[in-house]
């Protein structure tokens, strides 16, 4: 304990991957000497694990991340546990979705305070405050009550923080292996610089920030926690968590990229050792900024399609058009990088017209991975006040749902439900895999080309391909029961095809992502023995590794 300051705060959040926010909030609160825990829970399978945390490590303070609308119900519940065993322990919580809606949360007992937008400052604040007593008017962003119940809501800071001047993220101590390689997430900036998509809370979550809708770090701080994470914990695969990895000038985001890429030269990563991740908009590329994505490693872009209809776009507030995506698809077919995109094809306005423009975009677009689903309602978002002034809003907090205006895509979207969405359906989780397996499929060509990695990406794309094939098949025959009434049964068998398709197909993608394993654990030892071409071209080691 020498030389830390008195506070402990446990902080939990969901980790799939460690988890960003509340290992920056970390990061920041172990700068500032307090000593720090972190529990992971994504599920209800969890709680045990945290609340022993809770017992052993007696906090002071309890940072829960409730960023997931979707998560919160399940946290409200752990929180009330917590307070069950460590009544006297104060709970704050942050993220998206307190940000916007702390007057609810705050009206759960065990709930002592919000923290609203960026956390790093306040939480460090916060902990000094409660662990000695002083009052909370002077912590920012903090909403909390007062003994006789009142909510106070302090001031917000308004403008982003110098992101260099912030310290890396906490990391686990063994990076996690993500499609069979040494692992880490990043951000190179906070906020977006469109904010306007109706399904988004990005840009109500930075709105009271003066000057522009984003920061950004420098790419010699980027560079240099590359670095570090490529040097002391062998991380190889990067996945970029930006809202926008590229900027709204092309020519911006062209230097930048060219500016990372000496950066981490000059930090002794080898770009040849390294692949990359990142999600763009269409209207973010051109061909010289794919050509330094290349560079620098990319073999997935998470593209921002969103719709295929100029209307739907429109609607969603996309400010881009149908030409400007097919143009930039066009593009990105020059490029070994696994292109995969969601579709919102489902939202208040949609039209059956614009559904046939989006079944026809995945028809022309069979080989890419993809997801598709209806815009769904969080908080801060512009489609949850749309949604309220057109009196189409259904459900109960915290999960809302609501109408589509048009009665043929309402229904539309309803049998989807019971189909590609129902419980228990295998399709939400296939369609993820199938994207990993492109991503896998890309990354496998960068560290280990040869004739075995180009074979397992012509199945790959072939898996993917008839597994779209399916689900147009299926979105055909949906569409077509639109008109008919008493289609239950109609459903209810092609529910069960859908279930006997995609569990088959789970298997084989299960069974690729394993060969996949198996060549890239071979491939990097005869790698290591600069004997990769035999391994490659050899199909005896084809068969004993059954590749
Ligand atoms: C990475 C990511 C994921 C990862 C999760 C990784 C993990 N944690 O395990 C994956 C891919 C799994 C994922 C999934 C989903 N995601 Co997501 N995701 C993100 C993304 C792109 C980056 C998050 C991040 O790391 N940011 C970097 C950190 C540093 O910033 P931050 O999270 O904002 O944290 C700061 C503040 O918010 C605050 N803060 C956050 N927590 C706390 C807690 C306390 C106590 C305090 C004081 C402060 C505080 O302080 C932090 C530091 O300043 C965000 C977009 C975004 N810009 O944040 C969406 C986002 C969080 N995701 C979103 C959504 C909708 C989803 C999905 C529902 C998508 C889907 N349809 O499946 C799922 C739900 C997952 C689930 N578990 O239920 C929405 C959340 C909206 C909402 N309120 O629900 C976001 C905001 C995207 C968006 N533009 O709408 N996601
Ligand atoms: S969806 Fe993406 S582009 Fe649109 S406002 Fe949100 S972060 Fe920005």
């Amino acid at each position: 304990m020498k030389g830390k300051r008195k506070g402990k705060v446990l902080l939990i959040g969901a980790e799939d991957e460690e988890n960003l926010a509340i290992r920056y909030l970390g990061a920041e609160l172990e700068n500032n000497k307090y000593l720090v825990s972190i529990a992971p829970c994504s599920s209800y399978n969890q709680f045990s694990e945290v609340l022993k945390e809770v017992k052993s490590f007696d906090p002071d303070i309890v940072a829960v991340s409730m960023a997931f609308q979707s998560l919160a119900t399940m946290f409200l519940e752990l929180i009330q546990k917590i307070k069950n065993i460590k009544k006297e322990v104060h709970i704050t919580v942050g993220g998206h979705f307190p940000t916007f809606e702390y007057e609810k949360l705050l009206e759960y007992e065990s709930v002592n305070s919000v923290i609203r937008f960026e956390g790093e400052k306040p939480i460090s604040k916060l902990v000094d405050a409660v662990c000695t007593h002083k009052k909370l008017s002077n912590i920012p962003n903090l909403i909390y009550k007062s003994e006789d119940g009142t909510i106070i809501k302090n001031y917000s800071i308004i403008e982003f923080m110098d992101l260099d001047q912030l310290p890396f993220p906490l990391r686990n101590e063994k990076a996690h292996t993500r499609l069979g390689e040494t692992f880490a997430t990043l951000v190179t900036s906070r906020g977006c610089f469109h904010s306007r998509c109706i399904y988004c809370c990005i840009g109500a979550f930075h709105q009271a920030k003066t000057g522009l809708p984003y920061a950004l770090r420098t790419p010699g701080n980027i560079a240099k926690e590359m670095a570090e994470l490529y040097k002391q914990k062998n991380v190889r695969l990067f996945q970029f968590h930006d809202d926008n990895f590229l900027l709204p000038s092309k020519k911006d985001s062209y230097n930048r990229l060219k500016s990372l890429k000496k950066s981490l030269i000059e930090e002794g990563v080898k770009l040849e050792d390294i692949a990359i991740l990142i999600k763009t908009r269409p209207d973010g590329i051109d061909e010289e900024i794919l050509l330094i994505l290349e560079e620098l490693g990319t073999v997935g872009v998470f593209l921002g399609v969103e719709n295929a209809s100029n209307s739907g776009l429109k609607a969603l507030a996309r400010a881009t058009s149908v030409d400007e995506i097919n143009y930039s698809l066009k593009l990105l077919e020059n490029f070994d990088m696994g292109v995969t995109f969601n579709l919102l094809m489902f939202h208040p306005r949609a039209t059956l017209e614009e559904i046939n423009e989006n079944i026809y975009f995945m028809n022309n677009n069979i080989n890419l991975a993809f997801d598709f689903g209806r815009a769904e309602i969080v908080a801060g978002s512009p489609l949850e006040i749309l949604v309220k002034r057109k009196g189409l809003l259904s459900g109960q907090w915290p999960q809302w749902d609501y109408r589509i205006q048009d009665d043929a895509v309402e229904k539309m979207f309803r049998i989807n439900a019971h189909t590609f969405y129902r419980e228990n359906s295998h399709y939400p989780e296939l369609s993820h895999h199938m994207i990993a397996l492109s991503y896998r499929s890309e990354l496998i060509q960068r560290f280990y080309p040869g004739k075995k990695s180009q074979k397992l990406k012509n199945e790959a794309i072939n898996l993917i391909r008839n597994c779209n094939k399916f689900t147009l098949d299926c979105l055909l025959n949906i569409y077509s029961m639109l008109p008919e009434t008493g289609i239950e049964e109609s459903i209810s068998i092609l529910a069960q095809e859908m279930d006997s398709f995609y569990e088959n197909h789970t298997k084989k993608v299960d069974e690729l992502t394993g060969k996949m394993w198996r060549f890239q654990m071979v491939g990097k030892k005869f790698q290591d023995r600069g004997v990769d071409d035999y391994f490659q071209d050899s199909e005896i080691l084809g068969k004993i590794f059954k590749i």
